[in-house]
């Protein structure tokens, strides 16, 4: 089993400094009258170790930051680590729209107070056959749909990156159509892993990581994980995304890693791990099976890519 259980965890999992100091700053905001000081005093060690942690390695930070996929800064690994600093991640608003009963445009600074934040250490699987081990600081996507209240004919969230080629030199050419879309199905939205990451190794996101919030769907390829969200809407149908548009045939809506399904141009039977040269197995569901398989239950997998 490559997730822990909390049977696993132990008093010993301490505080990272970073995401200690985080903690601080995040109470003293609350006590400033921000309106969740409750919250604040309640809030568990948002360094202790999440019981949805893998106990696996993190990959170093430095290949975390400098070997990225950001089709807004350019197609090479290395172009957002190079451009996305142009980025300007103040002011920034998140728009919470469509079938819920307090859609509203939230403060980015508003949201990293919504929930204490938490290190959540996540396998991360490209489409491409890459893998890395990636200590994300952030809040389940499910703290911010609950607040707002899906009405019953919410059957899937749809998100979308800021749209602004002056500052996003890749969004200058048609490589994919922008904004970059995504989408999810609500109980896969409402799912615990699903995370809003605000964070990595207990510090700021990097812009090149996706900042200033981004989704991790981490038992999905990692093209499922937008960065750099401007909106989110609840819907009935299920949403357009930006390579499902692109290449239908190679992209599907779900993108659950499948061992067994592969793309049509390569196998995704083994994947290499940032750091490592021999290619091990990938593994269904991105070993995430235990927590996501029941949601796709009677489902046809290979139908449903
Ligand atoms: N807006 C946007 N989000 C995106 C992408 C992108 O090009 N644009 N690339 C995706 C892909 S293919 C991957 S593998 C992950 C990479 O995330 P990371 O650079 O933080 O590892 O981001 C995903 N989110
Ligand atoms: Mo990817």
């Amino acid at each position: 089993m490559l997730i822990r259980d909390a049977a696993d965890l132990t008093e010993n999992d301490v505080t990272p400094k970073g995401l200690y100091l985080r903690r601080r700053e995040f109470i003293a905001g609350a006590a400033l009258g921000l309106g969740l000081p409750a919250l604040a005093e309640a809030a568990p060690l948002p360094g202790r170790k999440s019981v949805y942690s893998t106990p696996e390695k993190p990959t170093p930070r430095e290949d975390i930051t400098t070997y990225n996929n950001y089709y807004e800064f350019g197609v090479d690994k290395d172009d957002p680590a190079r451009n996305a600093g142009s980025l300007k991640t103040r002011p920034w608003t998140v728009v919470v729209e469509g079938e819920c009963a307090k859609p509203g445009t939230y403060d980015i600074d508003t949201l990293l107070r919504l929930a204490p934040p938490e290190e959540r250490i996540y396998r991360h699987r490209c489409v491409e056959g890459w893998s890395m081990i990636i200590p994300w600081v952030g809040f389940p996507l499910s703290t911010l749909l609950s607040r707002v209240g899906p009405t019953s004919k919410a059957k899937y969230v749809a998100f979308e990156t800021l749209y602004r080629p002056a500052e996003m030199p890749g969004q200058r050419r048609a490589v994919l159509e922008w904004p970059y879309r995504e989408g999810l199905r609500i109980d896969e939205a409402m799912n615990p892993l699903t995370l809003l990451a605000t964070g990595l190794y207990g510090e700021t996101l990097p812009n090149q990581n996706g900042a200033p919030i981004r989704l991790v769907v981490p038992w999905k390829y990692g093209f499922k994980s937008i960065k750099s969200i401007v909106r989110i809407k609840l819907q009935a149908t299920q949403p357009r995304t930006a390579w499902n548009v692109s290449a239908p045939g190679e992209y599907g809506f779900y993108s659950n890693v499948n061992p067994e399904v592969d793309h049509p141009r390569w196998s995704q039977a083994t994947e290499r791990r940032i750091g490592e040269f021999k290619r091990r197995p990938t593994v269904m569901f991105n070993g995430y099976a235990r927590q996501v398989a029941p949601m796709y239950a009677g489902m046809d997998l290979r139908k449903y890519y």
